[in-house]
């Protein structure tokens, strides 16, 4: 297990108090803890042009029907349920209803393909899915050994259900009262089950717990004087994928908690999106750079009143100066601030002060402080020694929120997560003399697309299975777009023949769109260490030197 330092000189914590937390209780008890103060308020707002929404009690309701559904369905305590959805009610009764019976959500990307749901589903262990008909086709397909469909698994689809799968309304239309009555559910208990590859390697389960996520909602939204102050007015905008953390967490769970309505939307498209900001005056924006940079450059932002958003927080990904002025200059009325967030941290580790109830300046470029009722540290990645201000290291983090563990993994867990209980996150940053966190580089493998998890371990491996690949590396390139891209190295066989082209599609048809190679390098071969490691930083040296 990795070693921590002796001393404890260099620990930073947040600004604000440090707030009692009511992480003894189950997930669903705390989200739903307020809500009979205010049960007509509106909670999800459907934004595909239905119109449809549900109050809190509506929503608490279903939610418990689902409960009863999913548990009908043979769903008992500790069962896993995979949900492959784009952003729409039914994900939320999902996930608060499967918690309702101490059961446990694992979401994927819709656009995964059946090869990369089914390692999700496997290594889960999952039950069931839960989809949209258009995905179902692909859950026919898959491998001779991939879970057969009907028989390893059942589908129930939110909406007209092909066949052999069952309607969503057998969960949502369930009777509440046939939920078991006494599930117990201990703080330690699974609820969310995403996928990551953290520091190295392949994705891996994440177990969060009904005590990491409530830490971590209640450090933004909690206390007297909240770091993320949403109010009870506020309409939050929804449109990063729930099956993502940061959405999950400080879109869905924080608005919950908050009392504030969510607006669901199912994928980004800029002139919809334009028009339902307008529509609902939507007063909170949680955005990833791209879209930061969509609503500052596109000029159809112009058409439209988007003077109700009072706050925009990006986060996923770095954010340039550059790209901060120019969003400000168009929502000049809007504070504009960023976190920074990490699936096994809980996933929040800073927080813009702006947001605060009282804010607080943070300046441009920054991820804001410490969360509250946490420790962050900033250590040498050679000695392991925490290491002053304003000096770059890999930052670390402890405190309840942070993740169980890896599912099934002892091995990994215990190089992300030290002894001391430090969590090593793999980016390099340093606190400056006002706490004001700067993330400056990422050591670990990890490559972001638009914020997505590209973990280049899973590309290498799809690449070596190629017969007339010997050997492959995978790198992250900057790009103006997409923050970073995937490119590859790679040896050929002897003697064999490979376009750029050809290892460019045999790794498309495989992958989710946002994993595929944008470029190939032909080389000898690969550097690596004596130990057989990849140089990955000579490798993006070669590509920094070659732009
Ligand atoms: N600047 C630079 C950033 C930043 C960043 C993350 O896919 P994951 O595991 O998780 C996330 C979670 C982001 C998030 C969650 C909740 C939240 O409130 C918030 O603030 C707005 C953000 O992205 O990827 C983790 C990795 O993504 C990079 C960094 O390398 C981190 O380890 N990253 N946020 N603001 N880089």
């Amino acid at each position: 297990q990795k070693q921590s330092s002796p001393e404890k000189s260099h620990v930073f914590k947040s600004k604000l108090p440090t707030i009692p937390i009511s992480n003894h209780l189950p997930l669903h008890t705390y989200c739903f803890e307020n809500f009979s103060h205010y049960p007509d308020r509106k909670c999800l707002l459907v934004g595909n042009g239905t119109g449809k929404s549900y109050t809190y009690a509506e929503t608490h309701l279903i939610c418990r029907k689902v409960a009863a559904g999913l548990s009908n369905l043979g769903i008992k305590k500790g069962d896993v349920v995979l949900v492959l959805l784009q952003n729409c009610a039914e994900f939320v009764f999902t996930f608060m209803g499967a918690s309702m019976i101490g059961a446990v959500t694992t979401a994927a990307n819709p656009f995964c393909t059946a090869n990369e749901i089914f390692k999700q589903f496997r290594a889960s262990n999952s039950r069931m899915i839960i989809t949209q008909a258009q995905y179902v086709d692909k859950l026919r397909e898959g491998g001779d050994d991939s879970p057969k469909f009907g028989e390893d698994f059942s589908v129930i689809t939110v909406d007209d259900p092909p066949e052999g799968c069952l309607h969503f309304s057998v969960l949502s239309e369930a009777n509440e009262n046939d939920a078991p009555a006494a599930v117990e559910i201990d703080s330690d208990d699974a609820v969310s089950l995403p996928f990551s590859s953290g520091t190295t390697g392949l994705p891996k389960g994440v177990i969060l717990t009904h005590k990491s996520l409530i830490t971590s909602v209640a450090q933004q939204v909690d206390g007297e004087n909240p770091n993320l102050y949403l109010k009870p007015d506020d309409v939050v905008l929804c449109v990063l994928p729930l099956f993502h953390i940061y959405s999950l967490n400080s879109v869905m769970l924080c608005s919950l908690r908050a009392g504030a309505a969510v607006l669901l939307m199912q994928k980004f498209e800029i002139g919809s999106l334009l028009e339902l900001i307008q529509r609902h005056r939507v007063s909170v924006a949680a955005v990833v750079p791209p879209l930061v940079l969509a609503l500052a450059k596109n000029p159809m932002v112009d058409q439209f009143d988007l003077s109700s958003i009072r706050m925009v927080l990006s986060g996923a990904a770095p954010l340039g100066k550059e790209l901060e002025a120019a969003l400000l200059s168009r929502l000049p009325q809007a504070v504009f601030g960023q976190g920074y967030g990490m699936t096994e941290a809980g996933p929040v580790l800073s927080m813009s002060p702006s947001f605060a109830k009282q804010p607080l300046p943070t300046k441009s470029g920054s991820c804001g402080n410490v969360v509250r009722n946490a420790e962050l540290k900033v250590v040498d990645p050679e000695t392991g020694f925490s290491i002053p201000r304003n000096q770059p290291g890999e930052i670390c983090i402890r405190g309840p929120q942070i993740m169980k563990g890896y599912l099934n993994d002892a091995e990994a867990t215990a190089r992300t997560i030290d002894v001391e209980g430090w969590l090593h996150t793999g980016d390099i940053g340093y606190v400056d003399d006002d706490d004001d966190v700067f993330i400056v580089d990422r050591v670990k493998e990890l490559i972001k697309f638009k914020g997505f998890q590209v973990p280049p371990a899973e590309l290498e491996a799809l690449l070596v299975s190629h017969p007339s690949i010997a050997d492959a590396a995978v790198v992250p390139q900057k790009d103006e777009a997409a923050g970073e891209v995937p490119v590859a190295f790679v040896v050929r066989s002897n003697g064999f023949e490979l376009t750029e082209e050809a290892v460019k599609d045999f790794i498309s048809k495989q992958v989710v769109f946002y994993k595929r190679l944008h470029k190939v390098y032909f080389v000898h071969a690969i550097p690596k260490s004596p130990a057989g490691k990849i140089l990955r930083k000579d490798l993006r040296a070669k590509l920094a030197a070659a732009s």
